[in-house]
């Protein structure tokens, strides 16, 4: 079959924030959760502002001072879309001020116009996976409700600022990841409760919404999503008692768009809650809050799973805890490669949501080798994304609303779960060693090329 994505469609890529930038104290920034894991979500939490150590992500590859040469490469490549995320805390450096930290706007002032140079659409994370620490420290992270203020305040600052130069924006990254890690998720102690947890979920949730109905008003042009992590699970058997667990097993993944697409908690929440003795604070105002809705749904894909009514079975994961497929091969970091199930996801939350879709993450992380003339032939990394592009061109043609597919990692970054630079996502080579010892050169590989064609022809070269 001839391959052909639709017209509009938009190509690119995406990164974030503490991923990226490094300058983390710079022109006023404040601590943020990101800093105080300086070993990657799993690691240690550790006071920043009480120890003096240092993180790879400290200066990260220097997209700070180094995003026009960056923001050139990706428009060399094609991009007509680079999602990014605003550190909350180079904007709010403790998240509760009243006024915003001006040098930290005037960042992104500068880089949204290096976008618009080359027409590349930005799409904005409002948070991916940071906050700004001290509320964590001094309010308890999301389990206290008036970081819904905080967080909107935040939200209607940026929006008037960009409105008219930003048309995409998500609100939290990965939303239902904080139901495995929540203090990069919500700023919880990793010992909380369920209850807890599901507590401050509720408050991110309806700051979320608040959100969402800011950008309505003061943005009507422009499209909020929300950003799943597309965590599919399908039945480890046939055996009805795994088809049953596999059907709740994403329902804990599902239940986040539920509400944001929905605007009310599903009835399987109530249940769920009930038979875990979870009681949350949701006040009438929080219910009329969630009324309003997104737009678009964005999410991650990166694998699929099982489910299975037998737990012994799970396997710690890199972001959650898995049961593998045994029919899947994986990458070297144990994350299962599926092509066929971007389709299968794909499918499922348009025939559930009857939403248009935005892939915003997916690639492989990989060692790269670096040959004697300097050039990286990464073919693996290319069957990675051919084969999942060409599902998400089956997925279009079976009828699914599809806006566009940003790579994760278009340039190698710094990994969220451990912290590393050796598990290399990009198309763009970063010269960083573990140590962070390296020139922090950028240079093209084979992958640059090939993304590139696949732009040019808009899917016909896959
Ligand atoms: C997603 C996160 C990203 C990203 C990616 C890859 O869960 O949204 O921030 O890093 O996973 O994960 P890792 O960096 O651990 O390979």
């Amino acid at each position: 079959m001839t391959i052909q994505f639709p017209q509009k469609f938009l190509w690119g890529g995406a990164v974030a924030a503490n991923q990226v930038e490094g300058s983390y104290l710079k022109d006023g920034k404040g601590l943020s959760t990101s800093d105080c894991t300086p070993n990657g979500i799993f690691g240690d939490i550790i006071d920043r502002s009480q120890t003096d150590i240092t993180s790879i992500k400290d200066t990260a590859i220097d997209f700070y001072n180094r995003y026009p040469e960056d923001i050139a490469l990706f428009a060399e490549m094609g991009f007509s879309c680079l999602r990014i995320s605003l550190a909350w805390s180079r904007i709010f450096p403790n998240g509760d001020e009243n006024q915003p930290n001006e040098k930290g706007l005037e960042f992104y002032d500068k880089l949204i116009a290096e976008m618009a140079k080359y027409n590349i659409e930005p799409m904005i994370t409002l948070s991916h996976y940071e906050m700004p620490y001290q509320l964590v420290k001094q309010y308890g992270g999301w389990g206290n409700r008036k970081l819904i203020d905080f967080f909107t305040n935040y939200a209607k600052t940026v929006f008037n600022r960009y409105k008219g130069k930003v048309k995409y924006w998500l609100t939290f990254n990965e939303i239902n990841m904080s139901l495995h890690e929540p203090f990069t998720g919500v700023g919880l102690a990793r010992d909380s409760s369920k209850e807890q947890i599901y507590q401050a979920i509720h408050h991110q949730l309806v700051a979320s919404a608040r959100a969402v109905k800011l950008c309505h008003q003061i943005m009507p042009e422009a499209k909020i999503g929300n950003m799943l992590l597309g965590a599919v699970a399908y039945p480890l058997t046939s055996k009805p008692e795994d088809v049953w667990a596999t059907h709740l097993e994403n329902h804990g993944w599902l239940y986040f768009g539920d509400v944001q697409v929905r605007g009310y908690y599903p009835s399987y929440m109530t249940r769920y809650f009930k038979e875990n003795n979870i009681t949350l604070t949701i006040t009438e105002q929080d219910r009329e809050d969630l009324k309003e809705t997104i737009d678009f749904i964005s999410f991650s894909y990166y694998m699929s799973c099982c489910g299975t009514a037998d737990s012994s079975l799970r396997q710690k994961g890199n972001i959650l805890d898995m049961v593998p497929n045994p029919h899947l091969k994986a990458s070297e970091w144990g994350w299962q490669i599926d092509p066929t199930g971007i389709r299968y996801l794909l499918n499922l939350l348009y025939e559930r949501y009857q939403k248009p879709l935005f892939i915003v993450e997916n690639g492989l992380g990989a060692k790269d080798k670096v040959e004697t003339d300097g050039s990286i032939n990464d073919d693996y990394r290319i069957d990675y994304i051919n084969d999942h592009l060409v599902q998400v061109h089956e997925a279009i043609e079976d009828g699914v609303e599809v806006l566009g597919y940003t790579s994760w990692g278009p340039i190698d970054l710094i990994s969220a779960s451990k912290a590393e630079i050796s598990k290399r996502y990009g198309f763009i080579h970063v010269d960083l060693n573990e140590d962070g010892s390296g020139t922090l050169n950028r240079t093209r590989k084979k992958s640059f090329y090939w993304y590139q064609s696949v732009i040019k022809s808009n899917g016909n070269t896959l």
